[in-house]
């Protein structure tokens, strides 16, 4: 019998109202049943966010410090728990364990990031026109959080926004993926051993249209941070204006690496092997397409396509395994969908194109990595994301030309160049709309004191990590005391 695991609503750990429950199945192994977890929908969504409400005023009180040690636990709990959190989402996802045990870490420095900036939430002071009289602006946190998360980065993800969300001190009604409820279960059990108050952390299993929506359209959550799908965020944004929610959106992307002829083609030869069939290729980040200079051509796919046919597919538990399953059947269907695509738009299949269900990956949702070659700027495997192990290589003439079919998607995640000519790389951080740029480095890499999200329609212009990401869980107050003791009208008393 699998695990049945449950909600966590109003401090307490609950099943769906309905009974229900959905399985969490291993895509390396789809016979192994993960647990099953509570189907929920608006009721429980009620619930949760009354319970968020109800806890909201003593966690707002509670000094920002104060907050910040409980996330410094957080911190330490997954710190020892590190590896076993890590071999449990590789199970659920696929990826293999060197990339959740990064993900993991990812969680651990945000929550020490958060820490400290409990003692920091920066306001301002300035001076007032006016004599006797003080003005400041400070931080205030805004109410109810909504986070809704994707499964590609199960404890990542979650921290980025979960975090800063209590420290600046709102209260979380959580909804993560489908895809990986446990991780999501065993973040919201390390943070209430920590400390933070039961009710103020909320968690609620199920689809997004039978979750996610009834929380979007609340009038009691104050904010909505979401990654995943241009579309689902596009009427996220729309719904939410009814209510007149700030919202976070982090969408898609279509990445590219550029390699210019001056580069040093071992090394952009690790990056693109990183960038496109880590994690499966389902990153936003992940590296997409290859802007290749037409000198190096040649010589360069020879390399690729002989490293990128040697990756071995397989268990990510498995030591020896380069590259894990995708994360459903689903993924499959799209990643194959575009394979089409691709092969009557006329660009050439230079590796890989299919689901593998070799040996011991009989029964898992594995994926070939697969490379594209004579990709035209037009096509739309040059254009839409694939979420996949799909390469498409893209030929070039001169950096100008590299700049420009980079630029021509309506997305602008991450992105990078290989090249060893100064002033290449710096034209290359002015004109690449994107986000991110990384030179001589592949199109992941993400920290977590850096901001991190993307131009055009890959978000509405908020930003994660860093510094950033507090200015999106707090309201500025502006202050002003007046110690003259009469009444003084300002823009009038004084000119
Ligand atoms: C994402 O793909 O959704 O550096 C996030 C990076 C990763 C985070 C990616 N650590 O790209």
């Amino acid at each position: 019998m699998s695990k049945r695991y449950q909600n966590h609503i109003g401090g307490k750990w609950i099943d769906a109202v309905s009974g229900e429950t959905f399985e969490n199945r291993n895509p390396a192994n789809w016979n192994e049943i993960i647990g099953t977890f509570p189907s929920s929908g608006a009721e429980e969504v009620n619930a949760a966010v009354e319970s968020a409400r109800e806890a909201f005023d003593a966690w707002r009180l509670t000094p920002a410090p104060e907050r910040g040690d409980i996330l410094r636990r957080v911190g330490d709990i997954m710190t020892a728990r590190k590896k076993e959190i890590a071999s449990n989402m590789t199970r659920e996802m696929g990826k293999v364990l060197d990339e959740t045990m990064g993900d993991v870490q990812e969680g651990i420095d945000t929550a020490y990031y958060a820490a400290t900036e409990g003692r920091r939430m920066f306001g301002h002071t300035v001076p007032s026109e006016l004599h006797n009289k003080f003005n400041m602006s400070v931080r205030r946190p805004i109410g109810v959080a909504g986070i809704i998360t994707p499964w590609n980065f199960p404890m990542a993800i979650p921290t980025w926004k979960i975090f800063p969300a209590l420290v600046c001190g709102n209260t979380v009604v959580f909804k993560p993926a489908s895809d990986t409820p446990l991780t999501a279960t065993t973040f919201v059990e390390i943070l209430i051993e920590a400390g933070i108050p039961p009710k103020a952390i909320n968690l609620v299993h199920g689809r997004g249209s039978a979750v996610g929506t009834p929380l979007v359209n609340h009038e009691n959550v104050d904010l909505i941070s979401f990654t995943g799908s241009t579309v689902v965020g596009k009427s996220i944004s729309k719904s939410a204006s009814d209510t007149l929610k700030r919202v976070s959106l982090e969408l898609g992307g279509k990445n590219a690496q550029i390699v210019l002829d001056d580069a040093d083609l071992e090394l952009a030869l690790e990056g693109v092997l990183w960038g496109a069939f880590g994690t499966t290729g389902q990153r936003c980040t992940a590296t997409s397409r290859l802007i290749l200079h037409a000198k190096v051509y040649d010589r360069f796919m020879e390399m690729l396509t002989s490293r990128a046919a040697s990756l071995r597919l397989g268990d990510g538990l498995q030591s020896d395994t380069d590259v894990g399953p995708m994360v459903n059947q689903d993924q499959i269907d799209t990643v194959q969908r575009y394979i089409g695509i691709g092969k009557d738009e006329g660009a050439k299949l230079a590796l890989g194109g299919s689901p593998y269900r070799e040996g011991a990956c009989a029964d898992g949702w594995f994926h070939e990595p697969t490379i594209f070659t004579e990709v035209t700027p037009e096509m739309r495997i040059a254009k839409e994301e694939i979420f996949g192990p799909v390469l498409s290589v893209l030929t070039i003439n001169s950096f100008e030309e590299a700049i420009q079919v980079l630029n021509n998607t309506k997305y602008g995640l991450s992105s990078s160049i290989y090249t060893n000519d100064v002033n290449c790389a710096f034209k290359a951080m002015r004109d690449i709309e994107a986000g991110i740029t990384y030179i001589n480095g592949p199109t992941i890499g993400a920290e977590a004191h850096m901001p991190f999200g993307g131009v055009k329609e890959t978000g509405n212009g908020h930003r994660e990590g860093g510094w950033e990401v507090y200015e999106f869980y707090t309201e500025t107050k502006s202050v002003f005391v007046d110690y003259s003791g009469k009444l003084q009208r300002a823009q009038i008393d004084n000119y």
